[in-house]
């Protein structure tokens, strides 16, 4: 047998100067729906997440909090690890860019720009902002701010630069041969425009503060923060060590999955820092959209962060996990609203898809002694249903392939719908009288295809997948998509069947 295929996928991140909030949980979210994915499709699965603790607004937030850095950041990355247990998420790794690891993947690299004459000390003289941890020419300025409102201050200091604008037309060649290294395809466009637009060297060290990375061999100098966070996504597989399995086994990710705001670093400066090193570069970031709470912005001064912790108490893991994935398009901005998430989990969850599989277990459990029943011939209706539940797989793999997360999710409701509209067609209810075995062949086509949904909703609501997988005895090792399809493992009939439970409650006003 050949090796599995593999999949690496990674989120940002996150700056430990503020503590987890929906947005932190929806890019994480889709990563760990897109890792599950990949995982029961068979491939060997690398999923990264972390906390990004250096730089001059960690070590500010920390003054504030009265603490020293370290203290400081241990507290509020710990805040993001216990993230992955609210969420239910499945990450392999989990990155601190203080770990020895990383800091030694960082100098490694760094001298291997130096090596390669791609870094020199100049002076730097412009606009800091520490808000953005970015760096801003005057021409980007709007009303003497930076262009996403952060103040800026005037910095002169003696600084290493990158030979970014050496790498412009490498990386226009490299866009050009790779038409989706950035979705969405808008997102693409804004990226080629820029570099068109031209680079100029990139400041990529500063003296002022002491909380990053030494640069090495001249220690008044920390490591530009960019150049520190970015390099996370090699030094979790090993890197300097290019010979370990990980590394060789992983790089170049497959998938770096980031917020809008953050796209300029992940598509223009970490593939040129990369060429520049003799690294291949990842194979796709995608840049998804803002969330923002009942149509405004999210941000503390406004006292509106929506914990994600609380949304799991208020509406269910599962639930939560759903509509952040199903209410807005992958990509696109959405605004969150307690509203839209009431009519998410009573109609899609509770009425399409839990009170489908509540109607047949029951009648399965009444009339057909708790087993999986024996099916008869089959119908044109009957194979029709079985057929859209055999052809969902290799639609929702086209569509996790681009990350269409929400279209994923529409084409399982499709399927959702389609088995509701057969059960009301062939009414399996009226037949227990007039044709039980027509029944059962009603009842058997019906359970196999919620078996089909079952599997494929693990990604996205792995509990209640699972939950409703045990109440069709499914055994664990067939709640894989390799159980799927005509080719695939159905139910066998005469199967004991624990007594049916609702899994998908309706959300009441208390
Ligand atoms: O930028 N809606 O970290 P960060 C959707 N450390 N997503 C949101 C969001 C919102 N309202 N707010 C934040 C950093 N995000 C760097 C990254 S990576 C090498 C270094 C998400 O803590 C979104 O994914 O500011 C965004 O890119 C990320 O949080 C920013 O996290």
């Amino acid at each position: 047998m050949s090796a599995p295929e593999t999949y690496y996928v990674t989120t940002p991140i996150y700056y430990v100067n503020d503590s987890p909030h929906i947005g932190h949980a929806y890019t994480t979210l889709a990563c760990d729906v897109l890792a599950r994915f990949m995982r029961l499709d068979g491939r060997r699965v690398r999923f990264l997440t972390g906390t990004d603790e250096h730089g001059q607004k960690v070590e500010k937030a920390a003054g504030e909090a009265g603490l020293d850095p370290q203290t400081f950041t241990d507290r509020v990355s710990r805040r993001f690890r216990e993230l992955l247990e609210v969420m239910d998420f499945s990450a392999d790794d989990f990155i601190r860019t203080t770990e020895p690891r990383h800091v030694r993947a960082v100098q490694a690299l760094w001298r291997k720009l130096v090596e390669r004459d791609q870094i020199y000390l100049g002076k730097y003289a412009g606009w800091y902002s520490v808000r953005d941890e970015s760096y801003y020419a005057e021409s980007d300025l709007v009303e003497g701010r930076a262009p996403t409102g952060a103040p800026v201050e005037w910095v002169e200091e003696p600084s290493y630069f990158f030979r970014l604008s050496a790498w412009q037309e490498p990386l226009l060649e490299f866009y050009e041969r790779h038409p989706d290294f950035v979705l969405p395809q808008s997102r693409y466009n804004e990226v080629v425009s820029f570099v068109r637009g031209g680079l100029t060297d990139l400041s990529v060290s500063r003296t002022t503060f002491r909380w990053g990375i030494p640069v090495p061999d001249d220690p008044d100098h920390v490591i530009y923060v960019w150049l520190d966070a970015l390099t996370n996504y090699i030094s979790a597989l090993g890197y300097p060590d290019t010979g370990s399995e990980l590394y060789r086994r992983f790089w170049p990710a497959d998938l770096h999955v980031i917020g809008k705001d953050i796209l300029r670093f992940h598509a223009v400066y970490w593939p040129a820092f990369l060429l520049a090193a003799g690294i291949e570069p990842p194979r796709r970031v995608f840049a998804h959209g803002w969330w923002t709470n009942e149509g405004q912005k999210i941000s503390k001064s406004l006292g509106n962060v929506i914990d994600p912790r609380v949304l799991v108490e208020t509406y269910g893991r599962d639930q939560t996990r759903y509509f952040l994935l199903r209410e807005v398009p992958f990509g696109q901005d959405g605004d969150f609203r307690h509203e839209a998430m009431v009519r998410r989990i009573n109609h899609d969850l509770a009425n399409d898809y839990g009170n489908l599989a509540q109607r047949v277990l029951s009648m399965i459990a009444r009339n057909c002694d708790g087993r999986v029943p024996e099916p008869g011939p089959l119908a044109a209706e009957d194979r029709a249903l079985l057929d859209h539940a055999h052809a969902l797989l290799p639609a929702l793999r086209e569509a996790i392939g681009v990350q269409a997360l929400h279209r994923a999710l529409e084409l399982i409701w499709e399927l959702i719908g389609a088995a509701n509209r057969y059960v009301d067609a062939q009414a399996p209810w009226a037949l227990r009288k007039s044709d039980p075995g027509r029944m059962r062949t009603v009842l058997w086509t019906l359970a196999e295809t919620i078996r089909h949904v079952a599997v494929l909703t693990r990604p996205f609501v792995p509990a209640a997948s699972d939950r409703l997988l045990d109440q069709l005895a499914v055994p664990e090792t067939d709640r894989v998509f390799a159980a799927l399809g005509a080719g695939g493992r159905p139910l066998l009939p005469g199967t004991a069947l624990p007594h049916p439970r609702g899994v998908f409650p309706r959300w009441q006003q208390e």
